[in-house]
């Protein structure tokens, strides 16, 4: 999902970055591209007008703010329209006061309607809420069996009969009351394509429940089309928002960056796979930045521009590139890097960080160790580590408060790491892998 886009995305910024100061044919340069980027995405052309004129109109009445460079502005505010066009804030549930809170489901055939229904069921429980299935869907015969097997994964109750769609849903809503449900989930028929008899279904089933929240369920894989079906249903149900299935899918993503332009109204949830707890809230500010390929990268972008000296972090990325960085240049980046704030946070917004690296706990305690030890050494032994013999490593060991195992260890990983570099170096860039950080533990 995204790939192409972010990859689009990636290279545009990377030319930019590369040009320093931006005068207008600049900008207008990457504008283009950016529009390209996004029609070849499958992104709605109208859609793409729009985002376009407004991310030019924000550049060009930019304050170009100190602290950021001409081509990290330009990505800011690139950014900050993507998140406008996903839907801005991202939709918060409240419930009815007078229970049960109804959320209906409409789309599409094989949108992912009766599946979103399970997911819903089960994301509700997990917000501790108790809710019940209602199957109005009496078009395929498979259809109410389905929405059972996945209310029984979910451990929630299903309703049905075989009478017709809008008694099933009368006949539900008095069920839910019986039971004390505050939830009900109503799973609707879809067709093929949007056509008058589906809509009257729909509209019936609607009236008999007056639910709260109708959502449409749009699949992600169909691209343009996506927009003409959230039209439709849009005039026909008043939409409160949309869940989007199968983002985990190979799609070009235009859908996405369609549906809340036309309709309106935000991404509610986003489902990423078959399985009942592939389904999350969605965030047009994480999708944003999945989407430009760049994890919390701005936040990133303005903490180090606060707090980090720009040619002294280019200076030990040429080193490390070279291989020629010491234990001295670690530990000056160390102490960068302590400026920025907790570690842990500033892991955790890099691209191309694994996650297992993300949610490993790094103890700031371990650095400091890292630095008494580096601080033990003389600038010799940090320029070359490979003198480190046996007493020395005892000598260091000893000043620094830690043991000869600390040592060695920290000296190995070092080592590690410059080789790693060097290979990163050799490779030349470009590819997609990233040094990773190194571990401490
Ligand atoms: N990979 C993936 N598959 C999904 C997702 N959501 C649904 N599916 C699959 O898509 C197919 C159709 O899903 P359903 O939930 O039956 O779709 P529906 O809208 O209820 O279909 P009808 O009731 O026939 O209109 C099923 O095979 C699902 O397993 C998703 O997020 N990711
Ligand atoms: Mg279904």
């Amino acid at each position: 999902m995204f790939d192409n886009l972010s990859d689009r995305f990636e290279t545009i910024f990377k030319r930019m970055r590369g040009r320093g100061r931006m005068g207008e044919a600049e900008v207008d340069e990457v504008l283009r591209e950016i529009r390209v980027a996004l029609l070849e995405a499958d992104v709605n052309f109208k859609v793409v007008k729009n985002l376009v004129a407004r991310i030019k109109e924000q550049c060009v009445g930019a304050q170009l703010s100190a602290s950021l460079s001409p081509a990290q502005q330009v990505i800011k505010i690139v950014h900050q329209e993507l998140v406008n066009a996903l839907g801005g804030e991202n939709l918060k549930i409240t419930y009815a006061s007078k229970p049960p809170t109804v959320v209906m489901l409409a789309g599409l055939q094989g949108s992912g309607k009766t599946t979103a229904c399970g997911k819903l069921a089960k994301w509700f429980r997990s917000q501790g809420r108790n809710p019940i299935l209602i199957g109005c869907d009496l078009q395929r015969p498979a259809a109410v069996e389905q929405l059972r097997v996945l209310g029984g994964q979910a451990g929630v109750p299903v309703f049905s009969e075989p009478t017709d769609p809008e008694s099933v849903a009368h006949a539900g809503l008095e069920e839910a009351r019986r039971l004390g449900k505050d939830v009900v989930i109503v799973d609707t028929a879809g067709r093929l394509h949007v056509d008058e008899e589906l809509m009257d279904e729909a509209r019936r089933i609607s009236a008999a429940v007056s639910p709260k929240y109708t959502f449409l369920v749009v699949d992600a894989m169909t691209g343009q089309d996506a927009v003409n079906v959230a039209e439709s249903f849009h005039a026909t149900l008043a939409i409160d928002g949309v869940i989007l299935s199968k983002l985990d899918g190979d799609s070009r993503g235009g859908a996405a960056l369609s549906v809340k332009e036309v309709i309106g109204r935000p991404i509610a949830f986003a489902s990423v796979g078959e399985k009942l707890g592939d389904f999350e809230a969605f965030h047009p500010d994480r999708m944003a930045g999945r989407i430009l390929g760049m994890g919390d990268v701005l936040t990133l972008i303005e903490k180090a521009e606060q707090a980090y000296d720009q040619d002294e972090a280019a200076a030990a990325a040429e080193k490390l590139q070279k291989g020629s960085f010491t234990l001295e240049d670690f530990l000056e980046q160390m102490q960068q890097v302590k400026k920025m704030g907790p570690i842990q946070n500033l892991v955790g917004m890099l691209p191309g960080i694994p996650k297992e690296l993300k949610n490993a706990e790094i103890d700031e305690k371990e650095i400091g160790r890292i630095e008494a030890i580096i601080r033990s050494m003389t600038p010799e032994e940090r320029r070359e580590p490979q003198i480190m013999n046996g007493s020395r490593r005892l000598r260091v060991a000893q000043g620094s408060g830690t043991t000869t195992n600390e040592v060695n260890q920290l000296l190995k990983q070092f080592k590690d790491m410059q080789k790693m570099m060097r290979m990163f170096g050799k490779g030349g860039g470009g590819g997609k892998g990233r040094p990773r950080v190194p571990s401490f533990g």
